[in-house]
């Protein structure tokens, strides 16, 4: 059993339909530590999450990076959504920039308590956010030793920000054009063959199948 550790449902839908039935939810709001990229968070996450459950689980932390902005809003994209709505930031990034590509990037972090060839930490140790990423039970000396063992898959994507179209999918779908489409005017099947959780779900599945 693996615990794909989110509180987002839309998520989950498309990390069963990629890695089967063996997958439930665990809905539980990790801490989110405040950093530029999303790896430190999603490896903080998996080491909290699973000393909460004692059991496998993989965090999933994604975002929307627009270039004309410098990557906006990026690690802050749940925060962006609820606060100025996916709408607004259309119309952003149409009105002020000329150039309106964007990424969406999704981090997997698998923890399940083992030993295994776990990726380097995403950070410099040096690093105040490496150190919280490490987890509460790192030591200030020796963190790496001590901190759970994770394995980070990545997963990218580049479109385009356009006016929404489209009724499938969640979040920013909408307005996130790929070859034609917007993520909203694709089927499940469709955007996990593309999208940004789909590729990061295909590294992870060959992994976890080897293991
Ligand atoms: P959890 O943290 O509980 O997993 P969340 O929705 O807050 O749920 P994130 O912190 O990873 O997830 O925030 C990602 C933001 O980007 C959030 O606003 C999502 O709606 C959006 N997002 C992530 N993946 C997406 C996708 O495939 N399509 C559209 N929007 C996406």
């Amino acid at each position: 059993m693996l615990r794909y550790v989110t509180t987002n449902a839309g998520k989950v839908r498309e990390a069963r339909e990629y890695l089967g039935d063996a997958v439930t939810q665990l809905n539980f709001d990790y801490t989110e530590v405040q950093a530029a990229d999303l790896a430190p968070i999603a490896a903080y996450g998996a080491r909290e999450a699973y000393r909460h459950a004692d059991e496998p689980v993989l965090v999933d932390d994604a975002g929307l990076f627009v270039y004309g902005f410098d990557g906006f809003p990026g690690p802050y994209s749940a925060f962006v959504e609820d606060t100025l709505g996916v709408e607004a930031v259309r119309r952003l990034v149409t009105s002020e920039l000329d150039d309106t590509s964007a990424e969406f990037r999704c981090v997997l972090a698998y923890c399940d308590g083992e030993a295994f060839d776990a990726s380097p930490d995403p950070v410099d140790r040096d690093d105040r956010v490496a150190a919280a990423a490490a987890g509460p039970d790192a030591g200030e000396e020796g963190a790496e030793a001590d901190a759970l063992p994770v394995k980070l898959f990545e997963g990218v994507v580049r479109g385009d920000i356009v006016e929404a179209r489209g009724d499938g999918g969640f979040g920013y779908d909408p307005i996130f054009e790929y070859d034609g489409s917007t993520f909203a005017e694709m089927g499940p099947d469709e955007k996990n063959a593309i999208s940004h959780r789909g590729r990061a779900l295909e590294k992870f599945g060959e992994w976890f199948q080897e293991r």
